[in-house]
């Protein structure tokens, strides 16, 4: 096994959105960073490859649209994408066959909104938002989320495509559960965004663990865990084996981190080393944290090699391979 690589000194990823214009000429020589509302650069990453998703967050973004509906419109991408077999439509089943799907999103204020276990829409991320924004509650669950996005105007559809159940079948000839490092559990997708206002928000979706227990809820809506904003610090977002992210409160303790004065860096990378110094790592997994702060500084960090992101700034979408502990 190889040797761990945790908190180099080093920052991935800079992005730094400060002025330099206005610190350089500036006569007041103020040291504390400046965040010049008008020089502000929106910006948008999310986990894994997701280029269409950060292009479409990012063309909100650039006219003039806010943090939110760019995450919400960047995710809904991937939730409608029956390709993608981890995120809403197409998204592989629980083990019963049943696509079940987990979402959230946060916004500037600190509002919080999910879903959790919710089958047949194909957009949780915008029932989240409206269980945010129109409900007195945080979290609405399995029949009685469903219930609500119909109410709210949103169609019932069947989730598994053609090729999402053929794999099932497949998979139930063994019924075998193990998950397999950077494939069976890859593709949820995390999206971080600041606009130009300077304000973040954040999304998270996820058709969860291939062949879960039915009834089984991951890290992804679970606010502090698969997602945490914080518009004065910065925002986090996770991917991988949710129940270790569960464990130890992943995107919070990073956004917490920041707030101490960790770069978006250091925080992953001490995030990801709290759930490997908990594991001997006999049964190997992934996974991988992906954070911004207010300045604009991207960090991310993964247990296992294999993770990248998508981080769109100054109108170049790229993608953006992770260092790893392994
Ligand atoms: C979960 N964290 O439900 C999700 C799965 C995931 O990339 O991230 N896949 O545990």
């Amino acid at each position: 096994m190889q040797r761990r690589k945790f908190i180099k000194n080093s920052t991935l990823g800079m992005t730094a959105m400060v002025s330099s214009s206005i610190l350089a000429s500036g006569q007041e020589m103020n040291t504390s960073p400046v965040l010049d509302i008008k020089s502000v650069k929106p910006m948008v990453v999310c986990t894994w490859n997701f280029q269409n998703a950060t292009s479409k967050a990012w063309t909100v973004l650039n006219n003039g649209g806010n943090a939110l509906d760019a995450v919400e419109q960047g995710v809904m991408v991937e939730e409608a994408d029956p390709t993608n077999e981890t995120v809403g439509l197409g998204g592989r089943p629980d083990r019963d066959g049943h696509v079940s799907l987990d979402a959230c999103i946060m916004n500037k204020q600190g509002n919080y909104g999910a879903v959790v276990c919710m089958q047949n829409i194909v957009h949780p991320i915008s029932v989240a938002r409206k269980v945010m924004e129109d409900t007195p509650h945080v979290i609405l669950a399995g029949k009685g989320a469903e219930e609500y996005a119909v109410s709210i105007g949103l169609k019932r559809e069947n989730l598994l495509t053609e090729s999402s159940k053929k794999a099932w079948e497949e998979w139930r000839k063994t019924s075998l559960y193990k998950p397999i490092i950077n494939i069976e559990n890859h593709d949820t997708i995390g999206m971080l965004a600041i606009d130009k206002n300077g304000d973040i928000s954040g999304g998270c979706t996820t058709s969860g663990l291939a062949y879960k227990m039915a009834g089984r809820v991951g890290d992804s809506a679970i606010i502090g865990s698969g997602l945490f904003i914080d518009n004065e610090i910065g925002g986090a977002t996770a991917t991988g084996l949710g129940e270790e992210v569960l464990k130890t409160v992943g995107s919070f303790l990073i956004v917490e981190l920041m707030r101490q004065g960790k770069s978006p860096q250091e925080a992953c990378e001490i995030a990801v080393k709290r759930i490997a110094d908990n594991n001997k790592q006999d049964n190997r997994f992934q996974v991988a944290y992906l954070a911004i702060n207010k300045s604009g500084e991207v960090g991310s960090y993964s247990i296992e090699p294999g993770f990248s992101y998508m981080d769109y700034f100054n109108r170049e979408n790229k993608e953006i391979i992770s260092d790893s502990a392994y």
